[in-house]
């Protein structure tokens, strides 16, 4: 409860939260293609809260409306700066796709920062589709029209994922990081990325392996063809100073 109120004005603050960027890898080549952005709170005494937890409260009490909306924007005007060069991906709770205005912000959001649409995806999780699938799909077709890609999160973990992708159009499918930890050591798992690599290239949707922290998970998801990658392997996710000295010199 004590959270709440501090949510409720650190909105109000402004100065409370900041973005980390983390790396997406094309596994080809290597070479840094993206960032995806994670909110951070820095509580005024409690320190850094992580999202797990506050991110729960701020779907429950609405402010993630707001609080999403500062993340866009913030986003698209640091990567706007990034002359073309990489994605940024930012994550969108299902209350924000499901508010009437969401995509007229995302596009007021791209013409204020000078973003071209191409350089932005979203990234939703199967919790959005479930509420209204009616209205998403809407949704979801009005971004790609604008030419925003949309990629499907935390793949594997929710329920009737492979319906959804056959009825959402999606441009990636981001596996779970619980999937891919010791893909290399545990048949299981090994068997969902395979199969999840082999649906994305049936479907013909690129697919992302998150949490890769180690060489030999990498090199499993290299001769299992999978397009890219993200995690403690490539990079912890990065303050905005940190980035910036990597977007600077590459340039
Ligand atoms: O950044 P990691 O640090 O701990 O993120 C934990 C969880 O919080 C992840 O599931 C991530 O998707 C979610 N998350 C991080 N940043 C955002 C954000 O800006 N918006 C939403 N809706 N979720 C976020
Ligand atoms: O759910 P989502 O994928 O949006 O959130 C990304 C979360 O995963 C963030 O909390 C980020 O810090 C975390 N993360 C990113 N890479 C790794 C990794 O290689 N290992 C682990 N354990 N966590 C990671
Ligand atoms: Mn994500
Ligand atoms: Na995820």
């Amino acid at each position: 409860l004590e959270l709440v109120n501090d949510l409720r004005q650190a909105c109000k603050a402004g100065d409370q939260f900041e973005l980390a960027y983390q790396l997406q890898n094309d596994l080809t080549s290597l070479e840094p293609v993206g960032f995806e952005v994670l909110l951070r709170w820095n509580h005024p005494t409690r320190g850094r809260v992580p999202p797990t937890t506050f991110i729960p409260i701020a779907e429950e009490t609405g402010l993630i409306r707001q609080i999403g909306l500062w993340v866009l924007r913030t986003a698209c005007h640091e990567a706007s700066t990034w002359h073309g060069q990489y994605n940024i991906a930012v994550n969108v709770a299902p209350q924000q796709l499901m508010q009437p205005s969401f995509v007229e912000h995302v596009s007021d959001i791209l013409l204020e920062t000078g973003l071209s649409a191409q350089q932005l995806e979203l990234e939703i999780t199967e919790a959005s589709i479930i509420d209204d699938q009616v209205h998403t799909l809407k949704v979801m077709q009005q971004l790609k029209n604008m030419g925003l890609r949309i990629a499907m999160d935390d793949f594997g973990t929710g329920y009737s994922s492979l319906a959804m992708l056959q009825t959402f159009p999606f441009d990636k499918i981001k596996i779970d990081r619980s999937f891919v930890q010791n893909v290399h050591k545990d048949a299981q798992r090994a068997a969902i990325v395979r199969s999840t690599l082999l649906l994305g290239a049936a479907l013909d949707i690129p697919v992302l392996a998150e949490g890769v922290e180690v060489e030999d998970e990498l090199q499993f998801l290299r001769l299992e063809n999978c397009a890219s990658v993200q995690g403690f392997y490539f990079g912890k996710p990065m303050s905005r100073d940190e980035m910036r000295v990597l977007v600077q010199g590459k340039k």
